[in-house]
């Protein structure tokens, strides 16, 4: 089932939570930021053990002081016009977090919107992206959640699940 909800993704308590990284994996700003906060110090280590992840790729690593048990960190790419591979990477970030969070066992896991923030891929084209890929993965799934973050996101995902 794929359900939309408005929320801050640190306060949900699933079998997983995504975080939106960079390259490095050592946490910034935007939802990276709010995941390192809520995680609490160890999830810093943990990923400083990885040691970085390509851009279309993921990693997971312990939820530590989070409600949620697990983090899948993807790296987005970055808005470049559209022509640079985007809609590629955003779909591989997407696919990749499935396939990590099927290996792991995860039954419930919630995603926010992928590159949308400080990484400036327009958030209509991006929702497209997401649900194409979540709806080829979530009978694998109890449920997946997209965890909006504001009004105007969440009006975006439940229009593109009406008519995509
Ligand atoms: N819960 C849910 N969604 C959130 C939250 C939250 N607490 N905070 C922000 N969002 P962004 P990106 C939404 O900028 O575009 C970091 O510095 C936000 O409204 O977090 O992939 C990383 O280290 C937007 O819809 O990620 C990278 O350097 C979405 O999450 C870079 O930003 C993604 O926005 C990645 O940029």
């Amino acid at each position: 089932m794929l359900r939309v909800i408005e929320a801050d993704i640190t306060t949900l308590a699933l079998d997983a939570i995504v975080n939106a990284a960079n390259e490095t994996l050592l946490g910034g700003g935007g939802v990276d930021g709010a995941v390192h906060r809520a995680a609490g110090p160890k999830l810093l280590e943990a990923c400083k053990a990885i040691g970085g992840c390509p851009t279309g790729q993921a990693r997971i690593t312990n939820g530590f002081d989070l409600p949620s048990k697990w983090v899948i960190h993807t790296v987005g790419p970055r808005w470049h016009g559209g022509d640079s591979g985007e809609p590629e990477l955003l779909e591989s970030c997407y696919d990749s977090a499935l396939e990590l969070a099927i290996d792991n066992r995860v039954r419930t896991v919630a995603f926010p919107g992928i590159s949308t923030g400080i990484y400036g891929y327009p958030k209509q084209a991006a929702a497209k992206i997401a649900v194409s890929v979540m709806r080829r993965y979530e009978n694998k799934f109890e449920e997946i959640v997209i965890c909006c973050f504001g009004t105007e996101d969440k009006v975006i995902y439940e229009k593109t699940l009406e008519t995509d």
